[in-house]
């Protein structure tokens, strides 16, 4: 894997289904630049038990979302796909940077407090120090960009806090990555509740969130539901989250722009506008759900790509890992 481009990584957790959200905000992304960069994609299941998970539904979950990411698009001849458990040293390097990261600058984390809140019985000391696995992640790759949702802009900058800081106390050692978040569909809101993201979390409100794996019927349905407001005029207003988190699903899937979709639903009402962003949603959706069935079937594909996946990772990992434990004087 060596070439002059740049270093992409991110990450994904393979909690609840795959949604719109994770997709416009982040999966897209990767997809659409493949060609420009050296990426590396990891399906983030040792962040994803910082929350309790049935064990047996969380492996399942694991695999889908692996043949979920290559329905979407991510090609393995131009990506590495791994499953962060099966390269240690994620965790290894977490406890490194774990020990040199203020609890004050942990405590500032909003998804921390956002998902405390949610779950007041499950607050472990996992869930508290997940930015540090995630730095962990990031760094481990030498990587200089970071592509996500907006959501997560926080958490880099604390990783590059943390490699700011390494690099001070120890020697370079560290790339200082930068996030990488799209300019349309960073945010996308609860179709149910437009003044929250549309999160994994929430995907057992019915109305909350679109899966990668709706069929047509329930996509329709449950854009039909949306939120939206009285004032009955179709324009680009942020203060009227349910209309423009619609205009902003409907922009992603055409790629026009604002004034242009706002020409297109002059006059127009909402139950036009529903129409028209079902329409796009599943016409943009169709061949990844036709993608991932047919690759969910294709079980030893999936496992050989993610074996070489994980073997690619693996090389990168232990240098950065041995080099960084070194500098902190481990033997
Ligand atoms: P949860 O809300 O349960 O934490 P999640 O839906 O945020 O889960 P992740 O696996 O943590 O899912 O996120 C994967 C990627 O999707 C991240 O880059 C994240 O920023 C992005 N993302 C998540 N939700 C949205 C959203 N509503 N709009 C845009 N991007 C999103
Ligand atoms: N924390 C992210 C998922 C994630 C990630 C990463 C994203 C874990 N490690 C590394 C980018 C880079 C989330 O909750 N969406």
């Amino acid at each position: 894997m060596q070439t002059n481009k740049l270093r992409v990584f991110s990450g994904i957790q393979p909690t609840g289904n795959i949604h719109l959200g994770n997709y416009l905000g982040a999966v897209k992304n990767w997809v659409e630049r493949q060609d420009s960069y050296e990426n590396v994609f990891c399906v983030v299941n040792s962040h994803a038990i910082t929350l309790p998970q049935n064990p047996k539904i969380l492996k399942e979950k694991t695999y889908d979302l692996c043949a979920m990411l290559l329905a979407c698009g991510i090609n393995p001849k131009k990506s590495t796909l791994f499953i962060q458990s099966k390269v240690q040293e994620h965790t290894s390097l977490a406890w490194l940077l774990t020990c040199i990261t203020p609890m004050g600058d942990l405590s500032r984390m909003t998804q921390f407090k956002d998902k405390s809140q949610k779950n007041p019985k499950s607050i472990f000391a996992g869930l508290f120090n997940y930015p540090n696995l995630m730095s962990a992640d990031i760094l481990l790759y030498k990587s200089n960009l970071v592509p996500v949702g907006e959501d997560q802009k926080q958490h880099i900058e604390l990783a590059r806090d943390t490699a700011i800081r390494f690099n001070r106390d120890f020697g370079e050692t560290f790339v200082v990555p930068e996030p990488l978040i799209m300019q349309e569909g960073a945010r996308i809101m609860g179709l149910d509740d437009p003044t929250k993201k549309m999160s994994k979390s929430s995907s057992d409100k019915p109305n909350h969130s679109i899966a990668l794996i709706d069929t047509p019927d329930r996509i329709v349905k449950k854009i039909k539901k949306a939120t939206t407001d009285s004032e009955g005029i179709i324009a680009f207003h942020k203060e009227r989250a349910g209309v423009y988190n619609l205009l902003t699903i409907y922009q992603c899937f055409t790629k026009q722009t604002q004034e242009e979709i706002e020409s297109e639903f002059a006059g127009l009402g909402y139950g036009k506008l529903k129409e028209r962003v079902a329409e796009a949603v599943i016409e943009g959706l169709r061949p990844i759900r036709e993608s991932y069935e047919k690759l969910i079937l294709e079980q030893d594909y999936l496992h050989k790509i993610l074996d070489v996946g994980a073997q690619t990772a693996q090389k990168i990992a232990t240098a950065t890992y041995t080099e960084a434990k070194e500098k902190m004087g481990l033997i």
